[in-house]
């Protein structure tokens, strides 16, 4: 009467290799992150879960990754988060029958076949984690490939490539191929010189060889210079994150005049831009990205004649200049979500091409099955109105729509920009910034931080809104917020404002509200 018949041994073999630590995890905005050195049980029981949810997909690959797991390539399902939570955190003897009531409820059919992708970073903790997966893999009797390092946007590729031959050829050559030849065919209808040529800052990770492998295929098109490729460590004083929150560019690049320079963060699945104008350091964060996006591929359905329903998806974090520009001046309709791409991910499906970015620089474009099916169907009148239509079909190529990924962005800023013969600063005029800030506070519990409209009020501790509004008020064009971070142990504060200085000095003061109201620990946050 046991659900893993046969394969007993294994389970507690693996339990035996993998035991429990005792703690509790938190699923938060992106997965369970904490310390390498207590993620080994974590790992071992969402192996075991990957395969479950696999078989609940008649037995379409899974794969995880930091750890998302879903078979079309996308974000876990919601409810399977919940499933991951309560399994990560039961005690070993509690396992077996977890995963048993897991199946039941979802109405898994354990003698379907099961397969798990699994995939890894350049970090020293992967090789230990990937084998828990494995472990856990084995403890359910379902196949674990592992496919060794790789960006986590590849990953959801390969996945989705496995379970959906029409997105491409399931594997990292495949991954190149595709891409490379969506930006060739877009090319040929730019009118620049080339090879186009850009910086790239690849945050010392994964990115640095995978974006070095795609490189041979855009020769003569497209050129990169590559830095911090793995000679430091992760993400540090380099890569899309330090890039976005310092406003000033990475260790070990140089640039001059307005060369275009670009940074990945340490697993490739965010990507900014940036230059200088004058001396001065000029940041392309993502919501420039999706400005850039939505405002070319609205001019390339237009040119095809058709209507495709293009919207953008930000966070709060989102700068009031970008909204203002998307909704007063491109028009284009804009929804809100909470952070996390997975938040962002489901609301862009609303739209029939939506763009999603976060700030940060995390994001992708989708066609939805209804904007697929359109431009499937169009009957064009003109043969410039079949180009735009034809050129649309290669964006759909050329975007990675299961998740935000670097490298393709990448690939899509440098053609759209090549397309509209667009420079660097031509792209930043596009609309301005309002200067901001973004702190973080430690406090003894972030949960007592709550939100509501997609994090831009602050419900609880009670009084702490009412002291932002004031001052807001106080301050020319002022916007702030507070959240917990669903990644690392602390409360973040994002204010803007009409100058450097007034932002920082919103930011420092919401800052220390948070602190006096939240139970700050540590020293009160000061310039
Ligand atoms: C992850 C999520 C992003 C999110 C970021 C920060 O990024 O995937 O969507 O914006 O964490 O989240 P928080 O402010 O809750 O800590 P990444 O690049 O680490 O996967």
């Amino acid at each position: 009467n046991r659900l893993f018949a046969g394969s007993i041994s294994k389970m507690q073999a693996g339990l035996n290799a993998h035991p429990s630590l005792g703690l509790t995890y938190t699923y938060g905005t992106a997965g369970f992150r904490t310390s390498a050195d207590i993620l080994d049980p974590v790992m071992f029981r969402l192996g075991a879960l990957a395969a479950l949810r696999s078989r609940a997909q008649e037995s379409l690959p899974a794969h995880i990754s930091t750890p998302q797991v879903d078979p079309m390539g996308e974000m876990l399902q919601a409810s399977w988060e919940a499933h991951a939570v309560e399994l990560a955190n039961c005690a070993d003897e509690q396992v077996e029958a977890t995963l048993k009531s897991i199946a039941e409820r979802e109405g898994v059919d354990m003698t379907q076949q099961a397969k798990v992708m699994v995939g890894s970073d350049t970090r020293k903790s992967s090789p230990a984690l990937v084998q828990a997966v494995k472990d856990g893999c084995l403890a359910v009797g379902a196949h674990c490939e592992d496919f060794g390092n790789l960006t986590t946007p590849q990953l959801h590729y390969l996945v989705r490539a496995h379970n959906d031959s029409s997105f491409g050829e399931p594997t990292e050559a495949g991954y190149y191929a595709k891409h490379a030849a969506a930006f060739k065919r877009l090319l040929a209808h730019a009118n620049v010189s080339l090879p186009i040529k850009l910086k790239v800052d690849c945050a010392n990770g994964v990115g640095a060889p995978k974006f070095a492998a795609l490189l041979p295929l855009l020769a003569g098109v497209f050129e990169a210079e590559l830095c911090n490729q793995g000679e430091g460590p992760l993400n540090e004083k380099c890569g899309a994150d330090y890039v976005k929150v310092q406003q000033g560019a990475p260790s070990n690049m140089t640039f001059e005049g307005d060369e275009r320079c670009a940074s990945f963060d340490g697993d490739a699945d965010r990507l900014v831009y940036y230059f200088q104008r004058a001396g001065q350091f000029c940041l392309l964060d993502g919501d420039r990205i999706a400005s850039l996006a939505a405002g070319y591929l609205n001019e390339l359905a237009a040119a095809a004649g058709l209507s495709l329903d293009l919207g953008v998806v930000q966070t709060a974090y989102a700068n009031g200049g970008s909204s203002n520009f998307l909704q007063n001046e491109a028009k284009v309709p804009v929804a809100f979500a909470k952070t996390g791409v997975k938040h962002l991910h489901h609301k862009a499906l609303d739209f029939g091409v939506g763009v999603y970015f976060e700030a940060n620089g995390h994001g992708t474009v989708l066609f939805n099955d209804k904007a697929l099916k359109t431009l499937e169907k169009a009957e064009y009148a003109t043969d410039s109105a079949r180009q735009a239509g034809a050129m649309l079909g290669d964006f759909v190529q050329l975007i990675n729509q299961t998740v935000g990924d670097a490298i393709s962005d990448l690939l899509m800023v440098e053609a759209i920009l090549a397309l509209k013969g667009m420079s660097t600063e031509q792209w930043a005029a596009m609309y301005n910034d309002l200067p901001n800030r973004q702190l973080k506070v430690k406090v003894a519990d972030r949960t007592v931080i709550t939100t509501t409209d997609a994090e831009r009020i602050c419900v609880t501790p009670a009084g702490l809104q009412d002291a932002i509004n004031e001052l807001v008020e106080q301050t020319p064009q002022g916007r702030s917020f507070v959240r917990p971070s669903g990644t690392e142990d602390v409360v973040r504060v994002y204010a803007e404002a009409d100058t450097r200085e007034n932002a920082d000095k919103l930011a420092y003061a919401v800052a220390n509200k948070v602190f006096e109201l939240a139970g700050g620990v540590g020293q009160a946050p000061a310039p």
